[in-house]
């Protein structure tokens, strides 16, 4: 009879994921959570059956060419796949999971929370208490911007971008979308949103704008520092998706110039660096990639990760497929 399958999990997973994954597989663990090296990632790719990753490792074609002939699963932790050479990975036979679907409304909600949180000024508010130099209430101090009432630009109208457009309905925003396709009828009504074919065109006519898209080769700056002149100067855009979808660069630029209302980013370009500059912005919430960071929305990433592996090991095909092709 075969032995267990050796699954190597990258970083530490909630406490109920590891054991249940010791019960399952030959599972290694991270016992200390460091950000594995190349020389440990290039380790692992040797030893494994099935390899549990995360944001935090890069799987590029580098690294693949060396893994052993073992290793027939990726099975990453979270939904976006863009640390992985998709491609790669394909050629080589290896399979690619994510865990799309448990992270979509805490994502959502993280959204809306940053979307609020720039507006109204909310960590510059909880700052000056902290400092203790807050000296009592006023008029005219502390003025944000309303909400309700205006247009929030949704980039990506996925399982994220529908469930923030439902909550900003709640909110009194009016829903505005880009994505590659427009979307199902019923949706769009659902929704009450309104899809714009041209990005450039929603970005001129926005109050806020909100990342939603996974980054693909194709999203790769596409807030250029050419389409974020495109906004006016009292936008708020903010990002829960992945740094390198906006210009980090020019993003910082405008708003030291003023030419943009804030900032609210939860991931970054060159993420864990973050621009220097940004930190010294008052109108910038700045938070480290937490979009889907509850222990609920963990554990339920951790059991499609266990779902995947399992049926993968016991030779069906694992419901969470990732192909380049579907980017
Ligand atoms: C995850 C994310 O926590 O799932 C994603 O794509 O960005 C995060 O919410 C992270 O990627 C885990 O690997």
């Amino acid at each position: 009879m075969q032995g267990k399958k050796t699954v190597i999990v990258t970083r530490r997973l909630p406490e109920p994921v590891e054991t249940r994954m010791m019960e399952l597989f030959d599972t290694r663990l991270n016992l200390d959570d460091h950000p594995m090296s190349r020389a440990e990632l290039t380790e692992a790719m040797q030893h494994a059956d099935a390899l549990v990753p995360t944001v935090t490792d890069p799987i590029d074609a580098a690294l693949l060419a060396t893994a052993g002939p073992r290793l027939k699963l990726i099975a990453s932790f979270g939904a976006g796949v863009d640390h992985i050479d998709l491609a790669a990975a394909q050629e080589r036979g290896i399979t690619v999971t994510n865990t799309p679907g448990v992270l979509t409304e805490d994502t959502a909600d993280m959204t809306m929370a940053l979307i609020l949180a720039v507006a109204r000024k909310l960590p510059e508010g909880e700052r000056l208490v902290r400092s203790g130099k807050w000296t009592g209430w006023a008029p005219t101090t502390m003025l944000g911007h309303r909400i309700w009432g205006k247009r929030l630009g949704i980039i990506g109208m996925g399982r994220i971008g529908s469930a923030l457009a439902r909550r900003a309905r709640g909110f009194g925003l009016a829903v505005h979308y880009h994505n590659r396709r427009r979307v199902a009828p019923e949706l769009e009504r659902e929704l009450e949103a309104t899809y714009w074919e041209s990005l450039d065109q929603m970005l001129a006519h926005m109050d806020i704008i909100s990342v939603n898209c996974p980054h693909t080769p194709a999203t790769y700056h596409l807030l250029s520092a050419r389409r974020l002149k495109l906004l006016r100067k009292h936008v708020y855009i903010v990002n829960v998706s992945r740094g390198e979808i906006v210009d980090e660069a020019a993003l910082t630029r405008m708003l030291i110039n003023g030419e943009l209302g804030g900032a609210a980013l939860d991931v970054f370009e060159h993420a864990p660096a973050v621009n220097p500059k940004l930190l010294r912005l008052p109108n910038v919430v700045l938070l480290p990639h937490m979009g889907s960071a509850t222990i609920e929305g963990r554990i339920d990433m951790g059991e499609k990760v266990i779902i995947n592996v399992k049926a993968f090991v016991d030779g069906h095909r694992p419901p969470d497929r990732v192909f380049e092709r579907m980017l």
